[in-house]
Parts: C-alpha cells; structure tokens; sequence
C-alpha cells in the first residue's frame, strides 16, 4: 500500500520546500552560506618583513580562491627558515596553542616545505600543515577545466607528492578531502612511489600526445599567416577581461586567481580591418611551484610562438612593480625573449590619471580600462602600430590571374591602394614579413 502524507507532514514538506529550501538555495548560490576551512598562515622573513606580509596577504587571497579562509597571519624574523621544522620549533608549539582559540584546520606556510618540515610540523603541531605549493596546485585541480588541463595538473600533483610522500600520510589523511588534497591524483596518496611513477609514465605519454596536436594547431595558425599576440600577465590582472573587450570571446573573467588554466585564442579584427590572433594564457604568481611550470610548459610556452606579447598589468594593485618583475623573470625563464612587448596597464578606472608606472622593457604603453572600456582606442592604435613594424611596405602588380592574393593582403595586411591596370593589380601595402 502506498504511503501517504498526512496533514501535518504536508504542511511541513510546503514549508520546507517552498519558504525554506529556496531561501538556503540562494543564500549558497550568492555565497552568503558556505562551507569555510579556516587556517592561521606562516611565514619566515629572511630580509624585508613588509614584502613577506604582502606575500601572506596574497597567500589569503589564495586559499580564499580555494574556499577557505585565513584566521591570522604569524611572520617570524629568521636568518633563513629551520631546516628542520620551517619556523622555531618554539614558535610552531606557540602557535598550535593558538589552533583552538580560532577553531582552526591547520596551518599554511608560505614557501614550499621540505618533506622533513612538513612531517616535523604536522607532528609538532598535531593538525593540518599545507604549504603554499599545494595550495597553488589545489586550485588549480579545481579550476581545470579541459582533459589537458585536468592531465596537466595531475602531473604536478603527482610530481609534487612523490617527492613529498614521506612526510604527507597523517597530513592528508587528517584532511580528509579538504582544501590540499583536491584534484585526480588524490585517491594516490597512500599508493607507493612506484605506482605514482607509473601514473606519472602514462600522464607523460598522454601529455606529450596532446603537445603534438597542440603544435599541428599553432602551425595551422602559423600557416594561416595571421599575426599572432599572447596575452600575459600575473594572475586577476584583466587578461581574459581584455581578450573578451577585443574579441567578444565569452572568456571566464572573475575577481578570483588563476580563473584561466586553458589557452584560448579569438580574431581581433582592428579599426584599420586587419586582423590579429590573440591569446588568453594561464596567469603568474610569485613563487609559481616549479612543477606546474614543467607540467603546464606546452601551456605556457603559448607566448613563444606569438610575434607580439601583449603584458595585461593591474595597476591598481598595491604590488604592481613586484608582479610585473615576477611576469618579466617568468617569460625570460620560458625563454620567451627578443618579442615585441604591449604593456597594457589595466584598471586604470581604480586609479589616477597621473599615476605613471615605470616599465623600461616595453615597447609600447597604455592604459586601458578593459572593464570600462577607456582607452581601447589607443591599445588599438598601438596594436596597429606594433603590426605595421613587423609588415614590410610593398609597391607591385599582381596579375589577374593571382587575384586570390589580394584577399589575403586585405584580410592580413594592410592595403594602401589598388588600380586595376591591363597588366594586373597595381597596390601598394603593409605585408607581414610571413605573408611576403
Ligand atoms: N575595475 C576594473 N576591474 C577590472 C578591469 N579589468 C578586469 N577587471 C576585473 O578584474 C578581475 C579579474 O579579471 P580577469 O579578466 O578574470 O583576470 P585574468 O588576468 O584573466 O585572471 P586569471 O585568469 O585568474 O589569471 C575581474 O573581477 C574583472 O572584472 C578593469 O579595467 N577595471
Ligand atoms: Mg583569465
């Protein structure tokens, strides 16, 4: 026999369902209600204790992309951080003292730990110890998006754990699923080296497979003659806001870091018609962990192969020179050097007008506001005028015959004028060095 509600159970049910459950509803979807792991994060100053604050400001701002949210900060001045335990072991014991008192998971430190400090620490402090490499990794795991990505992440992960597994059991166990220990590879941890080495063998092989097709598409790309721009930067500084201002691209651009993991690139037709292949790229951030620069390379190296680098800076950040330093060492160690360099300092609708920022590698300047749309204008001209240097000025007769040619020009060059003559096409244009 079928159940049936009786009156009271049926006022409930509407109450729950139509007062209730919507309410709890929004308030998750708008983010009023969540789930927060709350940390106390740590850092050593070596030197400048101002720059190490910055770098835990930033840490929060991390593990906040990561759901989390950070309680309190501790910087402890040292000559360099204790081999064995990353703080004083008296300064550790201190601040476990302290886990209760903010009903805190555990601890973050802002460098990346040596297998022997993450196990002492957790040991020491009896509670979750994450540092700032898994925390970069973790968000990443949940940002990945496409099959290379998500591949690309598992790799550093795996990297990341096999030369860490001695000192991660009780920590990740502890976590159980928490921030840190998100992402494919996370039912591995307690496998052996061997295992994780194997995976790390097939990830290689799939990697590599998918860098192939990566190739064959830039050199279609390539062969198609257009010219092609990367879009760089340090991470949240506009990237994807400005690809979307140039191309209507759709791209994901939200007040969170590292919203990019997968390149994406779109036609920007220019005022004068020509047009421009732009790049949307993974974003930088200081101390950027060593294995997602080997695992995401293929990624990274997207502005290698670009003739023009197009450097997306938020000028309002307090950090600005810092970040644009990080976004010049990390290009330079992807060997991405002798390219033409846009730098487009961004958000200029959160700053004065009078605030020139120094940047003796670029060569070209502007401010824009990619959100506002101020100063596009001029990032346009500057884009024509970074493209006509890499055209060559042609004066010739194309014959009839070769008509298709014309097209090319007018679609990747720059057509000046054209007479149509008994012996051909007489024109005059900017070539792309490519197309002639
Ligand atoms: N006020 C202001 N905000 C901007 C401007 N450009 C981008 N933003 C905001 O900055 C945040 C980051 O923008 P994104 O375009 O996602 O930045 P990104 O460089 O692609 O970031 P990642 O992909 O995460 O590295 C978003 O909240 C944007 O709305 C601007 O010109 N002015
Ligand atoms: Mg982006």
């Amino acid at each position: 026999m079928k159940s049936r509600l009786t009156a009271p159970s049926w006022g409930l049910y509407f109450i729950l369902r139509i007062c209730i459950f919507p309410i709890w509803q929004v308030q998750v979807r708008f983010g009023i209600i969540k789930h927060m792991e709350n940390y106390l994060l740590v850092a050593v100053a070596t030197g400048n204790e101002d720059e190490v604050w910055e770098s835990l400001d930033e840490l929060a701002a991390l593990l906040e992309t990561a759901g989390g949210y950070a309680a309190e900060g501790f910087v402890q001045n040292l000559d360099h951080p204790d081999p064995a335990t990353y703080i004083g072991s008296g300064k550790a014991k201190e601040i476990a003292e302290l886990l209760d008192v903010y009903d805190a998971t555990g601890i973050i430190c802002d460098d990346e730990l040596s297998p022997m400090q993450l196990r002492n620490l957790s040991e020491l402090m009896d509670c979750a110890v994450l540092d700032r490499t898994m925390l970069i990794l973790d968000i990443f795991a949940l940002h990945a998006k496409t099959r290379e990505g998500k591949l690309q992440v598992e790799m550093a992960q795996l990297k990341y754990r096999a030369s860490h597994l001695t000192g991660m059991g009780k920590n990740m166990s502890r976590l159980g699923g928490g921030i840190g220990t998100r992402g494919p590879g996370e039912t591995k941890l307690e496998t052996d080296r061997r295992a994780i080495r194997r995976r790390m063998g097939i990830l290689a092989r799939d990697l590599k497979d998918m860098e192939k097709a990566r190739n064959v598409t830039r050199k279609k790309r390539g062969n198609g003659a257009n010219l092609t721009a990367a879009i760089v930067g340090y991470t949240n500084a506009g990237k994807s806001t400005l690809l979307n201002r140039l191309s209507g691209a759709g791209a994901l651009a939200e007040d969170m870091l590292f919203a990019t993991l997968d390149p994406l690139t779109r036609v920007c037709r220019l005022p004068d018609g020509e047009e421009l292949l732009l790049t949307d790229t993974v974003g930088f951030i200081n101390k950027l962990p060593h294995q997602l620069i080997d695992a995401f390379r293929s990624t990274l190296e997207e502005a290698k192969y670009a003739d023009i680098i197009v450097h997306v800076v938020d000028s309002a950040d307090a950090n600005v020179t810092m970040h644009m330093e990080v976004v010049y060492r990390t290009l330079s160690e992807l060997g991405v050097i002798g390219k033409p360099i846009l730098t487009v300092f961004n958000k200029s609708d959160l700053f004065e007008a009078d605030h020139a920022i120094p940047d003796d590698r670029a060569d070209v300047r502007v401010y824009v506001s990619a959100k506002a749309g101020g100063g596009i204008d001029e990032l346009y001209k500057a884009l024509e005028t970074l493209i006509h240097e890499q055209q060559v000025y042609v004066d010739t007769v194309i014959p009839y015959t070769e008509g298709g040619r014309l097209d090319t020009i007018r679609r990747q060059g720059h057509l000046l004028s054209e007479e149509y003559e008994a012996d051909g096409i007489h024109i005059r244009a900017y070539v792309p060095k490519q197309v002639l």
